[in-house]
Parts: C-alpha cells; sequence; structure tokens
C-alpha cells in the first residue's frame, strides 16, 4: 500500500479548515524556503512513488518554528520560558494540601499560563533542517483519567500554537472515565473554542490502553500522535517526527522526552544520545548509546537515535501501519506494558523505533499514578508484562520469569487468552526475539540459562548424569552429562529436569509450574552458594554425594560439607 501521503494532495485533508493568521504566515515561510525547488522536488518525488521504502530527497523547507508564544501574552507570569518558579512559605501549606490531585506541584501549575513560552532546546542544527511541503497529517491523541486542568490545558494549547496547522488534523481527547466534574461540562465547554479538538467519552474505565484504541478509532488524520496528558510541546516539535515517517512508513518516530519538574514546574533540558532500553523483568529504563556506536557512526546531537524500547508515551505512527501492526494487544489493562509489546512488534515484524532529537516534548514526571488502578496495581501490571513475554520473548521468556515473576506461572494465575496475539505474530511473519536481541540491542546481556556444562562434586570429583530417567552420579564425561541452570531454578537435560527427590527418582519431565523441580544454586547469596538447595515448605534440603562415590542423598545442608558442593563448567551470571 501507498504511502498516505503520496495518494493524498497536499492540505486535502483539511477543507473545512478555516484560514486565521497563524496558517497565512506559515503559507509565507513556506513559500519563501521553497517555492523555487517545489516544482523540481515534486518531479523526482513521483519518479520513486511507485517504492515507498525508498530514501526520499531531502525535505524543501525549513521546520517551521511559529511559536506564537516566544512573545508571551504575558511575559511576567510566573513560569515563562520553563523558569523555576519559586513558591513563598506561606504557601506550602497550600501547595501540599493541592499535592495529591496530580502528585505533582498543582498549586503552582495552576498559577502558570495554559500557553507559557519555553526555551527552545532543539540542537542548533535543528532550526536549519530541511523538511517537506506534503507532510501526512496527524490527530493528537490524549487520553486522561482524572487529569489536573490547567495541565491538560497547557498539554492542548501546546500543541495547537506550536503545530502548524495544516498537518494537524485534530486533537483528541480521550476521557478514559474521570471521575472530577470539572473534566465533563466544563471541558466541553472550554474545548468548543477550537474547532479542532473532539471530546471521546469512555463510560466506563478502559485503562490507557484501550483507551488510545477507542481514540485512534475515530481518528481522521494519515498520522497517530500519542501523548501524555501533561506535557508541553516545544517548538518545531511535529514537522520532524512527520518528517520520519514520510520518508518511511514503518519509522516509528519519538520526541526526546524532557523533564518538567514536579515540584517547580521548571523545563529541564536533558542529556543528548539518550535512548530507550529495558533491563530485566521488562524494566524500562534510559541508557546513553554506546560511545563506541557514537564515534562509528559519527553520530551528531540531531541524528535520530535507534531506540530498543519507547518510552510509551509519545509517539507517532502511520496510522494503518498501526493497524497492519494489529495495534495494541487489547487485552492489556489500565498501565503498564504495552511500550514493550509495542517495541518488540515493531521491531520484530519489520519497523523501527527513533529518538528524533530535533522533537521535543517536556512531560512531568511523577512520583506516583494520581489516579486509582481498579485492582490492585501490582497485579495489573505484571498480568500485562506475562502477556507480553509469553507473545513476544520465545525463550527468552524463562529471563522474565526468572527475575522475580516465578509466581506468574502458577498455573492459577490467569493473564487471559493470547490465541489472537500469537496468530498475529505467526500473520505478520515476525522475526525471533534472539533477532531482536542481536541486531538491536546487541549491547543487552541475556544469557539463555544461568549455568551450563558438567555438574562436578566438590568433594568427590564425580558428576551428575541421567541414565534411562534416573539421575546417577559417575565418572565425569561431557558427552552425556551436560546439563543446564536455567532462570527458573531447573536442573535440565532436554526435556527432563532433576526433581526434589522425595517426589520419585530425582527425574521429571521439565515443566516451569512444578515447584519441585527448583533447585536454589549459586545466586543464592549465602554461604551455601555453590549448594543445591531444595526449599521445602519450613526448611531448606541439599543434595550430597554419598563420601564413598556412589549415591546421591537429600539431607540438611551444611555451608563446609564439600561433597554439597556442585560446580557448573560454565556461569553466566
Ligand atoms: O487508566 C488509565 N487511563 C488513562 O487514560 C491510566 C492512565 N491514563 C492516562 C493518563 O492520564 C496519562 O495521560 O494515560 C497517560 C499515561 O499515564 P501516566 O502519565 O500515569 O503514565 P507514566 O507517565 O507514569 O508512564 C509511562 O508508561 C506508561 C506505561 O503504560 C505509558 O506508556 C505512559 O504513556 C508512559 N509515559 C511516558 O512515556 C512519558 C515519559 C515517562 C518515562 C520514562
Ligand atoms: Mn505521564
Amino acid at each position: 500500500k501507498a504511502h498516505p501521503a503520496e495518494t493524498t494532495p497536499h492540505n486535502s485533508h483539511n477543507k473545512e479548515h478555516v484560514k486565521n493568521d497563524q496558517d497565512k504566515a506559515v503559507e509565507k515561510q513556506v513559500a519563501l524556503t521553497s517555492s523555487r525547488m517545489f516544482t523540481k522536488e515534486k518531479e523526482t518525488q513521483s519518479k520513486s512513488k511507485a517504492n515507498s521504502t525508498a530514501v526520499r530527497n531531502p525535505g524543501v523547507h525549513k521546520v517551521l518554528a511559529m511559536d506564537v508564544t516566544q512573545s508571551p501574552r504575558d511575559a511576567r507570569a510566573v513560569g515563562q520560558f520553563g523558569q523555576a518558579v519559586i513558591v513563598s512559605k506561606d504557601e506550602n501549606a497550600e501547595v501540599k494540601k493541592r499535592w495529591d490531585e496530580g502528585h505533582f506541584n498543582v498549586y503552582l501549575s495552576d498559577k502558570i499560563p495554559v500557553d507559557r513560552a519555553l526555551p527552545d532546546t532543539r540542537p542548533p542544527s535543528c532550526s536549519e533542517s530541511l523538511v517537506h511541503n506534503d507532510l501526512p497529517s496527524t490527530s493528537v491523541i490524549f487520553c486522561f483519567v482524572d487529569e489536573v486542568w490547567s495541565t491538560l490545558l497547557r498539554s492542548v494549547h501546546s500543541v495547537l500554537n506550536r503545530s502548524p496547522p495544516h498537518l494537524l488534523a485534530e486533537i483528541i481527547l480521550v476521557d478514559d472515565f474521570s471521575t472530577k466534574d470539572y473534566l465533563k461540562g466544563q471541558l466541553d465547554e472550554y474545548m468548543s473554542q477550537f474547532p479542532k479538538v473532539r471530546i471521546v467519552r469512555l463510560n466506563e474505565r478502559q485503562g490507557l490502553i484501550r483507551a488510545r484504541l477507542a481514540g485512534a478509532a475515530v481518528a481522521k488524520g494519515e498520522v497517530l500522535t500519542f501523548l501524555d496528558s501533561h506535557i508541553e510541546c516545544n517548538v518545531g516539535w511535529l514537522e520532524p517526527l512527520l518528517e520520519r515517517i514520510y520518508q518511511d512508513r514503518k519509522k516509528v518516530p519519538c520526541p526526546v522526552i524532557e523533564v518538567i519538574s514536579d515540584k517547580d514546574m521548571s523545563y529541564m533540558l536533558v542529556d543528548n544520545f539518550q535512548r530507550g532500553i529495558f533491563k530485566w523483568p521488562l524494566v524500562f529504563g534510559w541508557r546513553p548509546v554506546p560511545e563506541e556506536q557514537i564515534k562509528r557512526t559519527k553520530m551528531t546531537p540531531s541524528d535520530p537515535i535507534r531506540c530498543p524500547v519507547m518510552a510509551g508515551g509519545l509517539f507517532s505512527i502511520d496510522k494503518n501501519y498501526f493497524y497492519e501492526l494489529g495495534a495494541y494487544d487489547p487485552g492489556l489493562d489500565v498501565w503498564g506494558g504495552e511500550n514493550m509489546e509495542i517495541s518488540f512488534k515493531i521491531w520484530m515484524c519489520g519497523g523501527e523505533i527513533e529518538i528524533i532529537p530535533c522533537s521535543r516534548v517536556g512531560h512531568i514526571f511523577r512520583g506516583q499514578n494520581p489516579y486509582k488502578f481498579p485492582k490492585n496495581k501490582q497485579r495489573t501490571v505484571e498480568r500485562n508484562l506475562a502477556r507480553v513475554a509469553e507473545v513476544w520473548l520465545d525463550e527468552y521468556k524463562e529471563l522474565f520469569y526468572g527475575h522475580g515473576y516465578q509466581h506468574m506461572l502458577n498455573k492459577n494465575v490467569d493473564i487471559g487468552d493470547l490465541t489472537e496475539q500469537i496468530q498475529l505474530r505467526k500473520k505478520l511473519q515476525c522475526k525471533s526475539f534472539k533477532w531482536y536481541l542481536d541486531n538491536v540491542y546487541p549491547d543487552m546481556v541475556a544469557p539463555i540459562v544461568k549455568a551450563e556444562g558438567l555438574v562436578l562434586n566438590v568433594g568427590f570429583r564425580k558428576c551428575l548424569e541421567l541414565q534411562n530417567g534416573v539421575l546417577l552420579f559417575e565418572v565425569c564425561d561431557l558427552n552425556k552429562q551436560h546439563f543446564n541452570y536455567t532462570w527458573l531454578g531447573k536442573v535440565r537435560q532436554q526435556d527432563l529436569c532433576v526433581a526434589h527427590f522425595e517426589q520419585g527418582n530425582g527425574v521429571q519431565p521439565c515443566d516451569n509450574s512444578k515447584p519441585e523441580l527448583r533447585w536454589l544454586h549459586k545466586t543464592y547469596k549465602s554461604s551455601l552458594a555453590d549448594h543445591f538447595i531444595m526449599e521445602g515448605p519450613s526448611h531448606q534440603m541439599c543434595l550430597e554425594a554419598e563420601p564413598q562415590g556412589g549415591a546421591l542423598y537429600i539431607t540438611s545442608c551444611e555451608p563446609t560439607n564439600n561433597f554439597q558442593k556442585w560446580q557448573f563448567t560454565h556461569y553466566y551470571v
């Protein structure tokens, strides 16, 4: 399918749009910077239209820095240009009182103009970089539950004021069943002055994932841009994102997420070359791009940054591509994990996630969610993550469960039906998680097992062996005594696992939900580090080789007993 921008003539989506002064100013600026190049550009483009992935020509006009707030309405108001605001001592009680409404300084937010100016924090070359005239239009989707009034307004105004009108199809506010009255009639009334703003109301709490899906379902723009409801888009934020999608519809660009202080509401610049990553068990984090890579690829501060995982809240995506990818797993509840899901899906199924340094958006980072979770927060998030792990992680899902989510494998934990998600991955012929690690996130250390090789007894230098489904203790022989020590504590040879002895002959078919196959070894930080410890209901027991060297038995643990000490040939953690 062709890119929407190729089939839709410039501005056709925008028929009803009434021209205002800002529009005219934009047109003038575009005309000035591109009048001569435009015809030529059009010709060359039509030649390459057949192939939508072909790298396009550079753009034709400079990014529009059409920021009306640069000469603010009220220059003396607090917080202008993203300055920190110090509240006087006698206001502290009020600050405290209102803090929990949003888990940030709500009192202060209410004092700062909803259209305050921001410092232009882009790398200097960004204002010179060129973008195309016929970029796709976007629907901006904010979903929110019980968002603070002034913050929600500031988010919306920042989009209205700093987006070229011809590229902003609409702003969709999805109210995820808020309980606050001001988010009803008062919000409708306020927003009615902006023809581009639409409000969608959900009649039960869906959580941010399904709320975003509800917004996307009614969006008219060619691109979807998702934003949190407590952000401020900075100068020139939109065009660099859309330009990237215009170049390649499978690119999913994210702005640099800058920090709006939860305490003094100041707008803070973040370090260059940061990318989104995850650590086990699927915990999102920021890490600098490896120094070596910056040098090798001669990266400059304005170059797009390939990003293994997105933070989740702020990105643009071609609408058709979003649906080709099956959008979000609608089985994800309330909050959490959807950023992992969409990131793995994008990379493994042929797309790319990038941070675009020329696009910058501030976000209020809060210590706590200011809204209630319909069910327990931890259980909601871990259920979401387990869904993602089951669908996308292949054999690496053991690393996820092995980092603190062992209990999720319990047969009575219900993570819902995954049939459709698994089918989708097949249908899209997505690559393996191993491919993702090797190609997208090669600096991630992810050994598939904790240890492997022979399992040698320190006291009596013989090894564990499985023979006809029985656990034996024999002269070491690498050909037949190779075991894995897995993230879930299994001592495994192919499909067989060493079992706690009371449970039979010491060997059982491996099954991650069986606690009787779990042995603590090595990572267990105690004097028993190299023992195989079997945890009983009230005590610990250890695997021991009989001093004469024939038999194995289970007995109470003794830290200094060498006949209870076992070593794998290789350890990876
Ligand atoms: O049930 C809900 N319904 C909603 O509509 C819960 C939340 N929401 C709304 C909420 O009002 C807000 O606008 O969804 C948006 C995101 O919720 P936040 O602001 O509580 O999330 P966060 O900023 O703490 O968390 C990050 O991770 C989330 C995981 O599900 C989402 O992906 C958020 O969008 C994401 N935020 C960012 O990426 C901003 C940068 C944070 C970082 C790192
Ligand atoms: Mn947020």
